[in-house]
């Protein structure tokens, strides 16, 4: 059967500082592959909408399979699914990915017949049996499929990570995929799922807690086959187990592999495990993210991070001395006022690292969904993207935008030094001359991208679908297990032993 997989357009977020592939849906098209189908792949990051009309004509795929990470994509794929359906009457369009999961009953709502099913949890063992089930029947017997028929039995997780790499070959316009210098960037998955359980976040509560790590052999097997000589490595904690980052490291050295990485990570892993990330410098770690979230123990209790102030600072320290760069994060409450925002501005420019500001956001699949009290400001989905705020502001909305991007402006300026603009500029020309101009273009997009009055202008468009809120919090099942897209195996055992996770909860 021909099947054609689509990722939607790229966001706020992705339009300055990274695009980068979507590794989740080539891993699912290589497990369609694998079963035998006829596969193509579109990512409208990089591909308009005339892209998709054509390969629409060409390819007459069978089945359209749009990918939906991210909640703030949702609109653009019921839209898409839409025209699909009026175009090609006969295909089946099917939805999945980590937001689709967690609001599979109101994408059907929404797309009122146009999607066909919504495929609930991981993809790769599910997806073939959904393609399967379109022309042989049996729908409703496919783990984690939802259609308007019902819900067909849990989703299953994948055992092994080593199976169904990503289908790269298929992704054309590779060299669009960036983050900062590192351009062109590949992606890479060594584990999957996170044992910790933060009140923000749904990485956990998609996995069902489960945490699963890919042999180094088949890491490393996958890594040296990537051309790209930048690599943004997706898991949520990097190095949780250092004998993993140890056992691909060797591998790598192995295959006499040299590229440069970026990866995510928590400050106490960092800390604990700081010489697995001493032998990766040496391997080519060049930056790292950490979700620092709060300046205040008041603020990281509220987030569940687990984590202390003095932690973060020891992180911070120790990343210094091993000459890494480092991104943090910070969450920005729209409860916060003038003084709150000066407070963290201050903070921000009396440390070297670069910070980025994420506004506070509850999301379907998350604890907050559930128990924050504030009464959402807006039910479109489009501002549901971690860069606008959707709870109630103590500071009028505009001057709340105005703090905010002035504090990422003055924050960005600080790393705009004439040595860093010459260093800058030398890169840019490198690059320039190997045809990247990803970076630079980033560069000049910021002011456009972050404005006051864009993000308040984003507020004041028609909305035509609106999420489905949250019920009162008193109202609200505290179950955690209804939380979770898969089930948590009680009981089951691990691939490997979390050892020494200090004060995580499992
Ligand atoms: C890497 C990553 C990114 C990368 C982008 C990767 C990409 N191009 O897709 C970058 C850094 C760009 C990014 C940015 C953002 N991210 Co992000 N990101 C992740 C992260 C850590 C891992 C994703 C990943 O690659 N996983 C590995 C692959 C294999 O898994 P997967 O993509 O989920 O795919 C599996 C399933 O979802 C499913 N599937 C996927 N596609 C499809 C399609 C079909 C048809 C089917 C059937 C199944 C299916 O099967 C796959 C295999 O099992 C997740 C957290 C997480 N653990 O998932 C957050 C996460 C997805 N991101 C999140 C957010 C909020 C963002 C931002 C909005 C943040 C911001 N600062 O603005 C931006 C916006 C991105 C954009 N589209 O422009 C949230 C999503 C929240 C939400 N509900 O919307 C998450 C869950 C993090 C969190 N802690 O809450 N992100
Ligand atoms: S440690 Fe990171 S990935 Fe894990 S639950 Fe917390 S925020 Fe999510």
């Amino acid at each position: 059967m021909r099947v054609l997989f689509v990722h939607p357009g790229p966001l706020m977020y992705s339009e300055v500082y990274l695009r980068l592939e979507p590794l989740g849906m080539e891993r699912v098209a290589q497990a369609v592959r694998a079963a035998g189908h006829e596969v193509r792949l579109l990512d409208l990051q990089t591909f308009g909408l005339a892209d998709f009309a054509r390969e629409l004509k060409e390819f007459q795929p069978r089945a359209i399979g749009f990918s939906l990470n991210y909640l703030a994509n949702v609109p653009e794929v019921i839209d898409l699914a839409k025209s699909v359906k009026q175009q090609c009457r006969d295909s089946f369009v099917f939805v999945g990915g980590h937001s689709a999961s967690f609001i599979a009953d109101e994408l059907l709502e929404h797309g009122a017949g146009a999607i066909d099913a919504v495929l609930r949890g991981e993809g790769e063992i599910a997806t073939p049996l959904l393609v399967s089930a379109i022309e042989d029947g049996g729908l409703d017997k496919v783990p984690g499929a939802v259609t308007a028929k019902g819900r067909g039995p849990a989703p299953v997780l994948l055992e092994s990570l080593d199976k169904f790499p990503p289908a790269r070959d298929l992704l054309a316009r590779r060299r669009r995929y960036f983050i900062g210098v590192l351009d062109p960037c590949a992606s890479i998955e060594f584990t999957r799922g996170c044992p910790w359980d933060c009140s923000f976040c749904s990485a956990w509560t998609f996995y069902g807690r489960s945490y699963r790590m890919a042999s180094a052999e088949a890491a490393a097997e996958e890594l040296a086959a990537v051309a790209e000589p930048n690599v943004f490595i997706v898991d949520d904690v990097a190095f949780i187990h250092p004998e993993h980052g140890y056992a691909i490291g060797r591998e790598i050295e192995r295959r006499n592999i040299r590229k440069q990485y970026y990866l995510e990570t928590r400050a106490d892993v960092l800390i604990r495990n700081q010489e697995v990330f001493a032998y990766w410098k040496k391997l080519g770690l060049r930056y790292l993210f950490l979700g620092l979230e709060a300046i205040d123990e008041e603020g990281l209790k509220a987030h569940r991070k687990r984590s202390s102030t003095g932690v973060n600072f020891e992180a911070l320290e120790i990343a210094r001395k091993l000459g890494i760069h480092v991104a943090v994060n910070l969450i920005a409450d729209p409860g916060w006022d003038a003084a709150r925002f000066a407070v963290v501005r201050e903070w921000a420019l009396a440390i070297p690292e670069i910070v980025h500001f994420t506004v506070a956001t509850p999301y379907p699949g998350t604890e907050l969904w559930l128990t924050e009290s504030r009464k959402l400001t807006t039910l479109d989905y489009r501002l549901f993207d971690i860069q606008h705020a959707v709870l109630p502001t103590q500071l009028p909305l505009f001057e709340f935008y105005e703090r905010l991007v002035e504090t990422q402006r003055v924050i960005a300026r600080k790393h705009m030094g004439a040595q860093a603009m010459r260093d800058a500029a030398g890169l840019i020309l490198r690059l320039a001359l190997k045809g990247q101009t990803n970076f630079a273009r980033s560069i000049w997009k910021f002011d456009r991208v972050y404005n006051p009055q864009r993000q308040f202008a984003d507020h004041q468009r028609p909305v035509a679908y609106t999420i489905r809120p949250p019920r009162p919090p008193g109202a609200a099942p505290r179950d955690p297990a209804q939380l979770y897209v898969h089930p948590r195996r009680e009981g089951a055992k691990r691939q490997a032993p979390i050892a020494d996770l200090g004060q995580a909860p499992v």
